[in-house]
Formats: C-alpha cells, sequence, structure tokens
C-alpha cells in the first residue's frame, strides 16, 4: 500500500483554522478523536466521495446520514437544479411543502400534520417545546448518550460530538435549563419510573433515539420503548421519538414501525432533507393544533420549508416509497454486518456488531454495548488505528467511535465485498506482532 498525498487537504486545514474555530464547522469532523488532520471533500458520486488531493474513498458516513440515495443521485440534481431555477427563497408558503409534508404523513405511521425547519436541531427543540406547552410542565426526560441536537435543554450527558470529546455536559448551559433536564441510562426503564415518582406532575415528556445512533449504535432491549409508552401515557408526558437518523433510513415509517411503538411526537432531519439542510417535527393532530398560528406555542423560520429543501427532500422520498429500497438496504447492510463479523472473528479480534437496517457500527468493546457506559467501555485508541488504516485503503468511515455508518442505495455488493477485504488487510497488520 502506498501512502496517499493529503496536502492539499493539510493546507486546506491550516487555512480554516485561522478563521473557523478548530478548522471545521461541526466538531466531529474534526479528527480530534482519532487524531490527524481531516481530509478535505472536492466531490461525492454514488458511493464514493474524492478528496482535495484526488484521493477516492467508499463513503460510510454519507453526510452523517442524510445521502442514503448517494452522493449527486441524478433525481435529487435534477429536481434541486429545477426548483433553483425558479427561485431559491420566497418567505411565503410554496405547493412544494404540502407535496412532502403528505409524503411524511404518508409514510411516518404516528405523523397526522408535520411542520419543518432547517435541521435536527431546530426540530427537537421545538418538539420540547410544544411538549412543554402542551402538558404545562417543564421537566424533560432524556437518556445518557442520546443526542438531540445542540441546543440547551439537551447538552446534558450528550452523545455524538459532546460525547467524542468528553464534554457530554456542555459550560454556557444553564443550571436552570440543566435543572429541568432529567437523564437515565439508555435501556432502563425502572430508573425512568422513579423519576416519574419523585416529580410528580412535572414532567412533560420523555425523548428518546428509539435506536440511539449517538454513542455508536445501542439498540432497544425487548420492552423497553413500550415500557415508555406505558409509562409516559400513565402519567400524561408525550413520548417524543428522536427519528432524525432512523426515519425514513431504518425503514419507510422508522423505527416506529419496526417497533410498533406509536409516539405522540415525531422529529426528523437528514434523509428527509436529501442532503439540503431540512428537519422536520411531527405528530398527533390535536398536540401539532398547539403551534402558532394556530395555537399559543412560536416557532418560526425565515428558510423553514425552503423550495430547494422541499425540491431534495421530496425526490429522496420518492425514490424511497418506490420500488424495494428498504429490502436493498437491508441485504446491503446484512451482507457487510455478516462480512465484519466473518473477518473480526477470522483475525481473533473481539468486537460488538450492531445493525438496523442500513446503519452500522462495530465497537471495539469485549462486552455487549447496552447503554453509554457499556458503550464507553470500548477501546477508542484502537478505533483510531482501525480508521486510520481504513481510510489509508480506501474507506471513509466516521471519525469517532461513538458515530455508526450508513450504506446507501448507491452501494453495492462490490463496494461491500471491497470493504470486507480491506477489513481483512487491516485487521490482520493491526494484530500481527511488531
Ligand atoms: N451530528 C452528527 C453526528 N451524529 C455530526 C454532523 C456533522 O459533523 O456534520
Amino acid at each position: 500500500m502506498t501512502a496517499q498525498p493529503t496536502d492539499r487537504s493539510d493546507r486546506l486545514f491550516e487555512r480554516s483554522t485561522r478563521v473557523i474555530p478548530g478548522g471545521v464547522n461541526s466538531p466531529v469532523r474534526a479528527f480530534r478523536a482519532v487524531g490527524g488532520v481531516p481530509r478535505f471533500v472536492t466531490r461525492g458520486h454514488g458511493a464514493y466521495i474524492e478528496d482535495a488531493d484526488g484521493n477516492h474513498y467508499i463513503d460510510y458516513v454519507g453526510s452523517w446520514g442524510p445521502l442514503i440515495a448517494g452522493h449527486a443521485h441524478p433525481e435529487v440534481v435534477r429536481a434541486v437544479e429545477l426548483a433553483a431555477a425558479r427561485g431559491s427563497s420566497f418567505g411565503a408558503p410554496t405547493e412544494a411543502e404540502a407535496e412532502l409534508a403528505e409524503l411524511v404523513v404518508e409514510m411516518i405511521p404516528s405523523v397526522e400534520m408535520v411542520r419543518f425547519v432547517s435541521s435536527g436541531t431546530e426540530a427537537t427543540m421545538s418538539a420540547l417545546r410544544i411538549a412543554r406547552g402542551y402538558t404545562g410542565r417543564e421537566r424533560v426526560i432524556k437518556f445518557d448518550g442520546c443526542y438531540h441536537g445542540h441546543a440547551d435543554a439537551f447538552l446534558v450527558s450528550a452523545g455524538s460530538g459532546a460525547l467524542s470529546f468528553g464534554a457530554p455536559d456542555s459550560p454556557g448551559v444553564t443550571t436552570g435549563t440543566a435543572r429541568d433536564t432529567l437523564c437515565a441510562p439508555y435501556n432502563d426503564l425502572e430508573t425512568v419510573r422513579r423519576l416519574f415518582a419523585e416529580h410528580p406532575g412535572e414532567i412533560a415528556c420523555v425523548i428518546v433515539e428509539p435506536y440511539a445512533g449517538n454513542m455508536g449504535l445501542v439498540l432497544p432491549q425487548v420492552g423497553f420503548l413500550q415500557g415508555l409508552r406505558e409509562v409516559t401515557r400513565a402519567e400524561g408526558a408525550l413520548l417524543i421519538f428522536d427519528e432524525v437518523i432512523s426515519g425514513l433510513r431504518v425503514a419507510r415509517g422508522g423505527a416506529q414501525e419496526r417497533e410498533g411503538v406509536m409516539p405522540d411526537l415525531t422529529t426528523l432531519g437528514k434523509v428527509i432533507g436529501g442532503g439540503l439542510p431540512v428537519g422536520a417535527f411531527g405528530g398527533r393532530a390535536e398536540v401539532m393544533a398547539c403551534l402558532s398560528p394556530l395555537g399559543p406555542v412560536y416557532q418560526a423560520g425565515t428558510l423553514s420549508g425552503n423550495p430547494l429543501a422541499m425540491a431534495a427532500g421530496i425526490a429522496t422520498l420518492r425514490l424511497l416509497r418506490d420500488g424495494g429500497a428498504y429490502e436493498r438496504l437491508e441485504a446491503l447492510g446484512a451482507r457487510l454486518e455478516r462480512g465484519l463479523r466473518e473477518v473480526f472473528a477470522r483475525r481473533g479480534v473481539r468486537a460488538q456488531h450492531a445493525r438496523v437496517g442500513s446503519v452500522l457500527c462495530t465497537f471495539f468493546a469485549e462486552q455487549p454495548v447496552t447503554d453509554l457506559r457499556s458503550a464507553k467501555r470500548s477501546d477508542t485508541e484502537r478505533y483510531a488505528a482501525y480508521f486510520h488504516a481504513m481510510l489509508a485503503r480506501g474507506v471513509w468511515l466516521a471519525p469517532s467511535q461513538f458515530e455508526v455508518a450508513f450504506v446507501s442505495l448507491a452501494h453495492t455488493e462490490s463496494e461491500i465485498d471491497t470493504t470486507l477485504a480491506a477489513a481483512d488487510d487491516v485487521l490482520a497488520a493491526l494484530e500481527a506482532p511488531a
């Protein structure tokens, strides 16, 4: 294997760090959890991305989830071009908003009404505000290691970059805000029941990633999501599923369809925008009716429902709605998971593999991972070595043990098999005695 040139990326990073904190506009991109300098990307096509030095990679980050159809899918590109030619923003309603809303209502089982925003963070903070407005209560229960964007109320025991960089409780979040956010370990129903008992009539909602995808991938144990549904209903609180990652990704109807548990509110992002900035929150019509201008809970946005973003979302959801997309994603995800299990076993490397549909994670951990505490037992240095060796062989994984891998419709068996061959090589080299 010859060393890849990275001079241009190195120079671009140096330039960026002079004017952008850490050289990046979102912390996990900076490679700090794995060391080294991030590669700057110049283009993406299908399952591949190319960096500033002309290196090509099979991409399993997929812009952290949105690119379920792969990079620059011709139908998505065409839809955006057509929309851009008609004007990029009006600050007035358009037909495209109604169309994307209809698609979401059709696809996500519990959503009767939906509102679009520009990011997952906006979606979760707005859902929390509705839950508070609807119930007249202030506290929220979240789970350690779940990440719901960077609004203050959620930066308590948070996952994703906050976890990767060891700051799950961010400075800048006031004590008052943090006091209203109660935390429980993921998969721990007993703690949730105890919190309700300790704060009677005070808890507006429980928010959960039904498949936790920001501390690596941690799946719900049998009965956990059903239990949350029962306890919230009994206590008069709302249940919010944060499906920013899982919505339209793990099934047409997201995690709620796979698990058969219906939340009161759902937050969406990533896939719904097909690579453009879109978030959404929706749910029962009676709850959504609290929202201004129907009701008193205020929420607004100049670029909400932006025509370009709506066009990319509609094109992507049409690809997903019609014809076998989820079966294909399931088959590709299963092939990758099966192959990784074989390769790791053959090379004698203990790891925990998790997968749901086209979302995967390999923890360099000895014991099963069921919550944040067990996820944190992973050997992050070993992950970093694996990450860099895979990158050098042309496989682009997330630069943190606590993120996940995404397979897209643009991947084929050939990319999966090339990835498995690379993993086999890498593990053989990493495990060989020095
Ligand atoms: N929130 C994303 C990881 N779960 C990172 C987004 C980004 O860095 O682009």
